[in-house]
């Protein structure tokens, strides 16, 4: 038997349990619904490796050998966006749904769509795990890494809130020219003052990914994400080279493409831009940041993951 998450040594036997497992996003989007909404339960972590998942018990709770798995008294069930939904229905208190009609179906849509990103990370995992690396055809990793960073760009889009603002800070770029008024303008359009420090009012991030409340679609997306970093994915680093830039004091290192007769040539060279040149996804780390700092997050963040780092797939 698990821990009992919020329940006392003598608490009488509770009517909810969560199969799970340490670095499963799914079982993630349990946890983090119940400990958001505060409702104790029984907690049996499984372990992947020992097969038990395959057991004749386990697959008469989940014929497909999975986790998570849900009970709830005489209630059984499994697939974790169905769970999600289980949860907010029987125990609406505290609400993971938006109320109105509008922000409800941007919730529920984001919700069911952050498994296009799970779905886009999984066939590189998979890839790459099942392949021998001499095996390994580049040309299809690419695409593959191309349709993640695709997927990842769109959350990105979502983040970007409406109305508030406050100034980017950025500091003026080398290209920066000077308008008429003699203000100067970094790429995007941001004006800035004369302490080289841009004064544009951008849109702040949102706070979340339907809204500016914790949701279910959080619950859903937001493991999904951590897995991706867990995985090596840089949210933050120079955008000049397509590999996520890497940081080297306050530099950028990356190995640059630059043009050589007529065609892109490998450089062995490092564009030494000062960091942070840009951040790929701002908003997405922001997101992160913030999501990290959550007590439901760290909380049920995975336990092997404290302890051992990822494989880099995604780096
Ligand atoms: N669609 C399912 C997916 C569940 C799933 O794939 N679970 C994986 C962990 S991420 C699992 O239990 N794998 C069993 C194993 O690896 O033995 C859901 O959303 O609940």
């Amino acid at each position: 038997m698990g821990e009992v998450p919020g329940a006392a040594a003598d608490a009488p036997p509770l009517r909810r349990t969560l199969y799970w497992g340490s670095g499963s996003p799914p079982a993630w989007r349990v946890l983090l619904a119940l400990t958001e909404k505060g409702l104790p339960f029984r907690s049996e972590q499984v372990s992947f490796e020992s097969g038990v998942l395959r057991t004749p018990p386990m697959l008469s709770l989940n014929p497909r050998g999975l986790v998570p798995i849900f009970i709830d008294g005489s209630v059984r069930m499994y697939e974790s966006l169905a769970i999600l939904m289980y949860l907010e229905l029987t125990y609406p208190e505290p609400a993971l749904l938006p109320r109105d009609a509008a922000s409800r179906a941007r919730c529920l849509t984001r919700m069911h769509e952050a498994n296009s990103l799970s779905a886009a990370c999984g066939e590189i995992v998979y890839y790459v795990r099942r392949t021998p690396p001499a095996d390994i055809n580049e040309a299809y990793l690419s695409a593959k890494r191309d349709a993640l960073w695709e997927e990842l760009s769109l959350w990105e889009s979502y983040l970007v809130g409406e109305g508030a603002s406050e100034a980017c800070g950025r500091g003026l770029p080398r290209q920066g020219q000077r308008r008429r008024s003699g203000a100067r303008s970094c790429r995007r359009g941001c004006s800035t003052n004369d302490a080289h420090a841009c004064t544009h009012a951008l849109r702040l991030a949102a706070v979340y990914v339907a809204g500016d409340a914790f949701t279910l679609a959080d619950a859903s997306f937001f493991p999904n994400l951590a897995y991706c970093v867990r995985l090596g994915l840089a949210l933050e680093g120079c955008v000049c080279c397509s590999h996520g830039g890497m940081v080297k004091g306050r530099e950028c290192v990356c190995a640059l493409f630059t043009a050589g007769r007529g065609f892109l040539l490998f450089a062995n060279s490092s564009c030494r831009r000062p960091f942070p040149v840009r951040r790929r996804y701002p908003n997405l780390f922001a997101y992160m940041e913030r999501l990290t700092r959550r007590p439901t997050v760290l909380a049920t963040w995975p336990p092997h993951w404290s302890q051992s780092p990822g494989l880099p797939i995604l780096s």
